[in-house]
Order: C-alpha cells, then sequence, then structure tokens
C-alpha cells in the first residue's frame, strides 16, 4: 500500500528525531537477525548449488563465524570442482577402511568437537591448544586447489584454511626446526581400521614437510570445504593440505604438529619405501614402481567416460615451488 505524505513535511518532524533514529536501529538490528536466521543450518556458500540429498556439515557453532567470514577464492582458470558428492563420498582415510566409500560411512561418528592439538618439538612455545583457541588468531580463506592422489585419480577442491607458515610463526621454531612432523588422531575406539587385524598401517598415521615446504604460502590447514566445515571422511576438524605432492601427504585429523632437526619417519615411505618418497612431489617423469604417473582420471570419472589427463609436473604450481627442489635429483628424491 502506498501512503501519501505532504511534501513539505519531512518524517523527522512527524516523529520525534530520538525515536526516528531509534526505530531505524531497531529495524536495522532486525534486518541482520533476520539473514542470518535465514540461512539455513548449512553453511555452505551460497554460490555452491550442492545436491538436495547429500548431508551437509555446519560444524562446532563457534568455527560457523569464521567459515562464514572466509574470504572467496579464486577459480582456477580453465577447471570446474569436483561435485561435492565427490569430494565427501570418494576418500582415502584408512583408519575407516581401505574402500573408497568406508570413509563416508564410517566416520560420521568421530568426535571433533572439543579437539585439542599438541604443539611441541623444536619451539620457543609449546603447548597443548584446543582447536578454538588455535584457530582464534587466524582468518579464514577459501583456496581451491586440484588434489592428485598417488593412485592417479584427481580432483578440484575448494578447502578452506589459513597459511600453515602464519600458525608456525606464532610458535617460534628455533634454529634447530628443519622439518614439521604431523600426526592423526589414534583411537581405535573410534577408528575401526586401526583395530583392523589385517591392518598394513603402523599407527597413528604421520606425515612430514621440510620447513620451506612448511612454510610455503600454497600449504594450509584446512577447516572446511564446500563453504561448510570439513566433513570426518575429509579430516575433520584439522586437516593438511599441500596441493604440489601426492595427496598422502595432506594428512588428515591432526592432533599433533612437532618440530624436528631430522627427517621425520612419514607413515607410507616406512610402510613402502621403494614406492613412496618423503618427498612425494607429483612427478609424470617419475612412475610408481606399479603403474604410470604421467596420466590421471580426473573424477567425476567412470568406465565410458574415464575423464584421462595429462598429469602436470608438481601438480601444475611449478611456477611456484621449483625453486623448492633447484638442484635436487628428483628420481631420488621422488
Ligand atoms: N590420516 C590419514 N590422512 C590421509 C589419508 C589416510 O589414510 N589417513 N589418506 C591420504 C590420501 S592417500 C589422500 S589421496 C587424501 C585424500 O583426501 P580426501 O579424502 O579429503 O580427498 O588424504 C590423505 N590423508
Ligand atoms: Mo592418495
Amino acid at each position: 500500500m502506498l501512503i501519501k505524505q505532504a511534501p513539505d513535511i519531512a518524517s523527522s518532524e512527524i516523529t520525534p528525531e530520538s525515536v526516528y533514529r531509534q526505530r531505524r536501529q531497531f529495524i536495522k538490528a532486525l534486518l541482520a537477525g533476520g539473514a542470518l536466521m535465514a540461512a539455513r543450518p548449512a553453511l555452505a556458500l551460497d554460490r555452491y548449488s550442492l545436491g538436495r540429498d547429500e548431508k551437509r556439515y555446519p560444524g562446532p557453532g563457534w568455527l560457523q563465524s569464521q567459515l562464514r567470514a572466509a574470504k572467496v577464492g579464486a577459480p582456477i582458470a580453465g577447471e570446474s570442482l569436483t561435485p561435492y558428492g565427490h569430494v565427501i563420498g570418494h576418500n582415502n582415510f584408512y583408519e575407516f577402511g581401505l574402500g573408497k566409500e568406508d570413509p563416508k560411512a564410517k566416520a560420521q561418528g568421530l568426535n571433533t568437537d572439543p579437539w585439542k592439538v599438541e604443539i611441541s618439538g623444536e619451539v620457543a612455545k609449546p603447548g597443548t591448544y584446543t582447536l578454538e583457541d588455535l584457530l582464534k588468531p587466524h582468518a579464514l580463506e577459501e583456496r581451491v586447489y586440484r588434489l592428485r592422489c598417488v593412485e592417479a585419480w584427481s580432483m578440484v577442491i575448494p578447502w578452506i584454511g589459513f597459511s600453515l607458515a602464519d600458525l608456525i610463526k606464532r610458535f617460534e621454531p628455533t634454529g634447530n626446526a628443519k622439518y614439521v612432523e604431523f600426526t592423526t588422531l589414534h583411537d581405535p575406539s573410534q577408528m575401526p581400521g586401526q583395530r583392523s587385524f589385517f591392518s598394513t598401517l603402523d599407527w597413528p598415521y604421520v606425515e612430514g614437510l621440510r620447513m620451506d615446504e612448511a612454510m610455503h604460502p600454497l600449504t594450509i590447514l584446512a577447516v572446511g570445504v564446500y563453504g561448510d566445515a570439513l566433513p570426518p571422511q575429509n579430516g575433520a576438524p584439522l586437516r593438511l593440505v599441500v596441493p604440489w605432492k601426492y595427496g598422502f601427504k595432506s594428512i588428515k585429523s591432526i592432533v599433533r604438529i612437532r618440530f624436528t632437526e631430522q627427517m621425520p619417519e612419514v607413515t607410507w615411505n616406512q610402510t613402502a619405501p621403494r614406492e613412496y618418497g618423503f618427498y612425494a612431489n607429483v612427478n609424470p617423469e617419475v612412475d610408481h614402481p606399479r603403474w604410470s604417473q604421467a596420466t590421471e582420471r580426473r573424477l567425476p570419472s567412470s568406465l565410458f567416460s574415464p575423464n584421462i589427463i595429462d598429469t602436470r609436473k608438481f601438480n601444475g604450481y611449478a611456477d611456484q615451488v621449483a625453486h623448492l627442489y633447484s638442484g635436487m635429483d628428483l628420481r631420488k628424491w621422488f
């Protein structure tokens, strides 16, 4: 309904100025509150249209405003995102079984809040922190990265996280800190793969980076994906993402970050040293002893539409990271 008002009477004359101001404040607050409530329980940024049947992962209350405030990431030119269903439904997380569908089926009960992370080793400020405290000083941002599994399949994933370098600086590594070691939760009561009699891995899962790799701006700790919190199957509540290395370096559900002088003993390298190196940089020129690394299946991929693409050196990030390995024989240090 249109209400006409005499043009010579300002609204401030009809309504006392203070009341009018208060009313505007009130309406503003109402609108802001309304906008928050209108956002459904899930958080995925509006630009993602996710399958209606897909479960969403809003994460703990304390994390939601941080996720919502995450700066939107630049897309990768010429590459489209791997559909949400594949990102959260085709996983490697041996703590929950060896099959690609096991993690989604078996990890939903993982307790991820509260969560503690120990910072130890060669640092001036060691300690154990709740994840909430650990994250407090860090603004989150979205990073769209390729993920190339050593098994020769790949995805393009919109992570939400923050620079590992920013976290490392806070704890002041000593001059002896040459490597960073990461450890996954060890809890057979929650992780059926860790109590399996046939398990091939020594638990807990451990990974590591050289200090300059850990400090590289592409290296992040992720707490979210596709606008929501990380699902358990993707390594909730905190996982590493190193986009130029094979996926197994991107360790999930981290409970300890330790700074060391010696190269850490890492799970896959210890398990099969001829097949998996410490560096594990994506490299189409160095084949796995049992298969070629020259190409990869970009998911979604099927028998009739395999979607095979060429694998790129350092997973397409050579411009940014090749200098870290200058002078190194990448056949020896695979
Ligand atoms: N703790 C732990 N971290 C892990 C793994 C694992 O089995 N356990 N699998 C790795 C492998 S082989 C890959 S390819 C990626 C897969 O990450 P995604 O399931 O989020 O795509 O996680 C890596 N991190
Ligand atoms: Mo992998």
